[in-house]
């Protein structure tokens, strides 16, 4: 005796397949599976519309097939092991060997069929976000199609109808899934000029995600809501994040795309950007200012451009000084100021490495190598021609070079500055400061000068209540 709610499933799988039979009679594209985080080089198009490939920032683009007009695609959801930084890895969940999954790019127009295997221990789905499509189309387990089970694969089908920036996750345990790194992107190019689609030399495209991981530890712990350690682009941290290298005078685009639990203002030094899109497809001109940060906020996509017109090596970066920093920045005491030399080596009778950590700042991180467990990135690090960099996390740079050669995305190394033209020690003797106090050099003299210090009276409350 069959109950009503296998009733209700099996039907639902019945239309689902008979409305694809005649895909479900056609071999599945063979996945396409990327093992390496090297960013790839863009992903030409050799069958279909014409268009300008994006760069994935240590991420590549999902080949297709063409089937009688039709892109098919297929995805592959399935636990994966990615490189953050040299130095560590995460056990994370994710498509086609990878987290994030592969960009998809398709143009204005195509009608797209997406082909999804799950082969992740729990069900899934994928909500491809910002598209306009069918309803029963759009992920949502439960509520606009049945879960995808483990062993199973569903079709998605529908025409990219707008141009723009997108990206795609599970709608399914998304606390669960996201946490352990399961998104990708997806752009639709223009069919045609689109008078507020600028054609650019470079365009690069990336998911901000963030991962708690304990130092020691390979998974990500999947309940944490907003104290996460590792904050990543595309599932990199910082000395791990490719350089964005472009040549001097590039039009560039940056499209950036939010899956973390808060937002991220991101920052490009040397250069001021337009904001030329969000998920909702591109900016109307009008609307359009400079600015040189940008705040993406959580599910929003952002498409910054600018004229590379300054040549050096300009840092790219979250705002927020926490996200450039990778585990063993949070829970540290504040010790600035604080004199425990003394205590130190008492410790260190007992403890022979012990080292006092932030009594002058917290750059003693960067400097000194500090014993960290296994699997685990140092807080902040990276070497720079200059020194330790002091960055982790969401932290990269923007090469800006006259000899880049067009399409070419090859790190070019460190910057040569012109001569003069780095900041120096001052070694000439220091002037005595001239201090507001000093007689008559007050813009606001008091009318009466105290004759002593104002004593400060704190009276504290005896007792915590009544607010
Ligand atoms: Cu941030």
């Amino acid at each position: 005796m069959m109950k009503r709610r296998d009733f209700l499933a099996s039907a639902g799988l019945v239309v689902a397949a008979s409305s694809v039979s005649r895909v479900a009679m056609a071999a599945l594209p063979e996945p396409v599976i990327q093992a390496t985080p090297d960013t790839m080089p863009p992903l030409v198009p050799n069958s279909g519309r014409p268009y300008n490939p994006v760069v994935t920032l240590n991420g590549w683009t999902l080949p297709w097939r063409m089937n009688n007009g039709v892109k098919e695609f297929h995805l592959v959801a399935e636990p994966v092991v990615r490189e953050i930084a040299p130095g560590m890895v995460a056990h994370l969940w994710g498509y086609n060997g990878q987290s994030p999954g592969p960009t998809i790019e398709v143009v204005e127009g195509d009608r797209v069929r997406l082909f999804v295997t799950n082969k992740l221990p729990e069900h899934t789905t994928i909500h491809w976000h910002g598209q306009r499509l069918p309803n029963g189309m759009d992920g949502v387990g439960g509520l606009n199609q049945p879960q995808i089970q483990p062993g199973k694969t569903f079709v998605y089908e529908f025409v990219a109808r707008r141009p723009g920036t997108f990206m795609y996750h599970p709608h399914a345990d998304e606390m669960t899934q996201m946490a352990m790194g399961m998104m990708g992107f997806w752009v639709t190019h223009p069919k045609t000029r689109n008078p507020l689609i600028d054609e650019v030399n470079r365009d690069f495209c990336f998911l901000l995600n963030a991962y708690d991981v304990e130092p020691g530890s390979y998974t990500p712990k999947v309940n944490t809501m907003l104290d996460f350690n590792l904050w990543t682009w595309n599932s990199r941290s910082f000395p791990g994040i490719d350089s964005l290298n472009v040549r001097l005078n590039d039009k560039v685009r940056i499209r950036i795309g939010n899956l973390t639990m808060t937002n991220h203002p991101i920052h490009l030094h040397g250069h001021e950007f337009l904001v030329t899109g969000t998920d909702g497809g591109p900016t109307p001109k009008s609307t359009r200012w400079y600015e040189v940060t940008t705040d993406v906020a959580v599910g929003q996509m952002r498409q910054i451009e600018f004229l590379a017109d300054e040549e050096g090596d300009w840092a790219f970066h979250c705002h927020k000084s926490h996200h450039t920093m990778n585990a063993m920045g949070h829970d540290v005491p504040t010790m600035v100021g604080v004199d425990h030399s003394g205590i130190a080596s008492k410790i260190r009778k007992l403890i022979p490495d012990y080292m006092v950590m932030g009594e002058r700042g917290m750059a003693d991180m960067a400097e000194m190598e500090m014993p960290l467990p296994d699997n685990t990135l140092p807080m902040m690090t990276g070497q720079g021609p200059f020194g330790p960099v002091e960055m982790g996390g969401m932290f990269t740079t923007l090469k800006v070079r006259r000899d880049q050669k067009p399409g070419d995305y090859k790190d070019p190394g460190w910057f040569k500055h012109p001569v003069g033209t780095v900041a120096y020690e001052f070694k000439g003797s220091m002037a005595e400061p001239q201090r507001a106090s000093s007689a008559g050099n007050q813009a606001m003299p008091r009318a009466t000068q105290a004759s002593s210090p104002t004593e400060v009276r704190v009276r504290k409350p005896n007792a915590h209540t009544g607010h």
